[in-house]
């Protein structure tokens, strides 16, 4: 392709399905946490940007075709690269768009730069042998870098996953939702961050902690020991990142990754979306913008936080 960001050779041998090149760095092929780290090291980063595409919500000079979703998922990892730790589409809005959502995922897929890895939001989990046709289908078709997996199933539900030695199983330990005081607490969360420490034999682990309950993580991470966590629920659903952020640094480097989804594609909120819907001419140039400033801003915000 005439442009290097974009430029993806083919998948390897599987037939006519896409899928993205493993990354290569000096000819070594690194393994997701490598290349979490390696992202680090360039970014200083640990934001993870969401891709919810919801076409209520896409910005008016965009439009809600599939095509101009493309074109400002595009545009918008584009823009907020220099902030991503890693990306994390939501496979439920793309497969909400039918057959051409799924197209979609596997364009956007093909855009995104080979050194930001991709988290493909599944929660998976299912008997074995469907568990494992997920994994194949995320991990090896679409070529994703990590996928979420919810571990309600127990252990032979995830084992074909913990398999992808070289990809991040990201397990669901308490989520941000209400609904993770219906089972995740009082000791579920706690039962499944130690399970999850048992089988990181291949340390391709990490665990999924919202942001909503900042009390938790400490105890969460006891159980776990060192490993990732995937931190959702600030902006939008209300975290509490700095106290999130004060519980999970316990010393060690393992990466924390702080998802923000809507507050980065859709930052309605935000002052620069504000001044810029009271002039006249809101363009499509306005939002990416804002999305940038909104990516910046929690970047930064972060950052503070971290060094408190
Ligand atoms: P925002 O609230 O818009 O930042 O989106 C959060 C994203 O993280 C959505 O895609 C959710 O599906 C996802 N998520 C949670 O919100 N809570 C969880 O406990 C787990 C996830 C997730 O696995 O990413």
């Amino acid at each position: 392709a005439e442009d290097g960001i974009r430029d993806r050779s083919p998948s390897r041998g599987l037939g006519d399905v896409y899928k993205r090149q493993e990354f290569y760095y000096t000819n070594i092929r690194m393994n997701f946490l490598e290349k979490i780290n390696n992202r680090f090291l360039r970014t200083n980063s640990h934001l993870c940007i969401g891709l919810d595409p919801d076409p209520q919500k896409i910005p008016e000079p965009f439009g809600k075709t599939p095509d101009q979703i493309f074109h400002f998922l595009e545009e918008v990892i584009e823009a907020t690269s220099e902030y991503a730790l890693a990306l994390k589409p939501n496979l439920a809005y793309f497969e909400a768009l039918g057959l051409e959502g799924i197209r979609l995922f596997e364009k956007v897929l093909k855009t995104i730069p080979e050194d930001i890895p991709v988290i493909a939001d599944a929660k998976r989990g299912d008997i074995g042998p469907s568990s494992k046709k997920y994994a194949y289908a995320l991990l090896e078709q679409f070529g994703c870098d990590a996928i979420t997996v919810n571990p309600y199933m127990g252990y032979d539900s995830i084992k074909p996953f913990l398999n992808y030695k070289d990809k991040g199983i990201f397990i669901l330990c308490l989520t941000s939702n209400s609904g993770a005081n219906d089972f995740q607490v009082p000791n579920l969360y706690l039962q499944v961050a130690e399970k999850v420490r048992e089988w990181n034999v291949h340390s391709n682990l990490g665990l999924v902690v919202g942001a909503t309950h900042p009390e938790r993580v400490l105890a969460i991470r006891e159980k776990s020991g060192p490993m990732p966590f995937l931190i959702p629920g600030i902006g939008a659903q209300g975290g509490a990142l700095e106290k999130t952020l004060e519980a999970v640094q316990d010393g060690t480097r393992v990466p924390c990754l702080i998802n923000a989804s809507r507050s980065i594609l859709y930052p309605e909120k935000s002052l620069v979306f504000n001044e810029f819907k009271e002039t006249q001419e809101f363009s499509s140039k306005d939002c990416i913008s804002s999305s940038r400033h909104a990516a910046h801003e929690l970047h930064q915000e972060i950052r503070n936080c971290l060094k408190n």
